[in-house]
């Protein structure tokens, strides 16, 4: 499967400003910074559709992508990317996370286009308890995740594979639910995009 077109369609908050798109959403959850603003550019082959930072926090809203894309049979597949806000973000007020909260558990609650989450988090650290919240959270809402280690780049091969077994323990992961990936290298992308073909079916 490879995209042959993406364009930007709306950021929202509230459900009410969901667009009504009739394909099905895949989702980009993880802590600030860790990576999926890049991963959405990356996947789409794009340099800044989704808008990326140096520092934590870029993401605000739930920003919705149309992406066109052709099967190996050559057939037009449709499906909607969804760039999520960061969670973990220290300098923030309780507000403002509670916000975070509120905007992340409505589309996961609301949403009935979502039909998979690729779950971000960093190759280079071990597990850590915000993304464990995360993770169960969609294991308890049956909501079809994948595990993305990304930022790979940063470490050596032998240990890619190391880290990714103590991750796929430590979070209770079945086979195959983690893959490691890096936007600066362009690997894992494959691994990602079969997964994401397997969740249209
Ligand atoms: N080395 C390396 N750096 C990366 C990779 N992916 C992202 N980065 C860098 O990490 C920083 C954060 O990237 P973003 O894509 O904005 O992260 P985000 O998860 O969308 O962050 P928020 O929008 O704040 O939630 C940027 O400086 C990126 O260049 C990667 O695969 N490898
Ligand atoms: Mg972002």
């Amino acid at each position: 499967m490879r995209v042959v077109q993406s364009s930007f369609n709306k950021s929202a908050v509230n459900p009410d400003q969901y667009p009504p798109t009739p394909f099905t959403d895949i989702a980009f959850v993880g802590k600030s910074n860790v990576g999926k603003s890049s991963m959405v550019n990356t996947i789409l082959n794009r340099k800044a559709i989704a808008k990326v930072s140096g520092k934590p926090g870029k993401t605000r809203l739930v920003n919705f992508f149309d992406v066109r894309l052709k099967n190996d049979d050559n057939q037009d597949v449709f499906l909607t990317l969804v760039d999520l806000p960061g969670y973990g973000f220290a300098k923030v007020s309780k507000t403002a996370r509670q916000l975070w909260k509120k905007m992340i558990s409505n589309y996961f609650k609301n949403r009935i286009q979502l039909n998979g989450v690729v779950s971000l988090i960093d190759i280079r650290h071990k597990a850590d308890s915000k993304d464990k919240v995360m993770i169960e959270m969609l294991q308890t809402m049956k909501i079809p995740f994948l595990v993305v280690a990304t930022k790979s780049d940063k470490l050596t091969k032998s240990k890619i594979v190391l880290e990714l077994k103590k991750r796929r323990t430590e979070f209770g992961l079945e086979a195959g639910q983690i893959v490691a990936f890096s936007s600066l290298k362009k690997t894992g992308i494959e691994d990602v995009m079969n997964w994401i073909e397997s969740r249209l079916k």
